[in-house]
């Protein structure tokens, strides 16, 4: 059985790291679509830097949750069949102990140098302008995709949708493409959806099956059926 799980910022709640599309998903009265453009780089590219650096400092103190060690101890037994597709910048997943981890809107412990176009490990703050470890030109931009952007692994991404037998989305507004549209292909490509979110999402009415919780209750749960299923066959 091969599985795609798709997560989004709703699985990492639990452990501390705010949503996007909360009550409280404003940061200093900016929503995320006016902070995460090339558009607000260019023109403000300090405050888009203080946005990243609190967010990449706020890693130190959260822990991955019940779900994200869910879904390792599925790849645990699954391996190569399954993959973790997440839109989060975060770590989480990887400190649960996943390794099949796809990072499609890139990650905040990551800096892309937009001079010599090479993407660097980093845990410090960008906003002062360091030097980029390869050309020592001072051109970091955070290594996330911003709207308009281009998400990593796409072609990877349409391959394992489309051998997929199973799809789940996990904490995910399905506001945000091109993920949301992602359970339209696996379903027209022939895998059973399933969402687990939180509460309904724009995209409910099209999964095979929802549950609606918390993720840190629910995943493990489903992952427990899933290996159920796995074993018995
Ligand atoms: C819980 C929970 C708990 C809470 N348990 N659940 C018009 C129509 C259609 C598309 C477009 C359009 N105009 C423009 C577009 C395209 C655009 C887009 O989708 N815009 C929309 C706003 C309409 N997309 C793009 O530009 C993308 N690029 C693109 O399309 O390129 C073209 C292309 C694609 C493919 C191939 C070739 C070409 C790029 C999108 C980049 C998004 N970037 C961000 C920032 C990343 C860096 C960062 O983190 O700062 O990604 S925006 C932000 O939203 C972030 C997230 O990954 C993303 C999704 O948010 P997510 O994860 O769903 O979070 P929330 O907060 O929205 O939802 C959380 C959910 O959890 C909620 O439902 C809660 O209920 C739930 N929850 N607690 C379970 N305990």
């Amino acid at each position: 059985m091969k599985v795609v799980v798709l997560t989004g910022a709703g699985i990492s709640a639990e452990s501390g790291v705010p949503t996007f599309r909360d009550a409280n998903g404003l940061w200093e009265g900016h929503r995320v679509e006016d902070v995460a453009t090339p558009e607000a780089f260019e023109a403000s590219p300090h405050l888009v830097h203080r946005f990243y650096d609190a967010r990449r400092a706020a890693l130190a103190a959260v822990e991955p949750n019940p779900a994200h060690r869910a879904l390792a101890r599925l790849e645990s037994e699954l391996g190569e069949r399954l993959l973790v597709v997440t839109q989060n910048v975060d770590d989480l997943h990887e400190r649960a102990g996943s390794h099949r981890v796809l990072h499609m809107h890139g990650q905040l412990r990551s800096a892309w140098c937009l001079a010599c176009d090479e993407r660097s490990p980093w845990q410090e703050d960008l906003s002062h302008g360091p030097a980029c470890p390869t050309c020592g030109a001072s051109a970091l931009r955070p290594d996330v995709v911003w709207f308009g952007e281009i998400p990593y692994g796409m072609d990877l991404i349409e391959n394992a949708l489309g051998d997929a037998d199973v799809f789940v989305a996990i904490g995910t507004s399905s506001l945000v493409y091109p993920a949301a549209g992602f359970v339209r292909l696996a379903r027209m490509w022939g895998a059973r959806t399933v969402e687990i979110n939180l509460e309904p999402s724009a995209a409910t009415s099209v999964f095979d099956e929802a549950r609606h919780g918390p993720a840190g209750e629910l995943v493990p749960a489903w992952a427990d059926e899933l290996l159920g299923a796995v074993r018995a066959t």
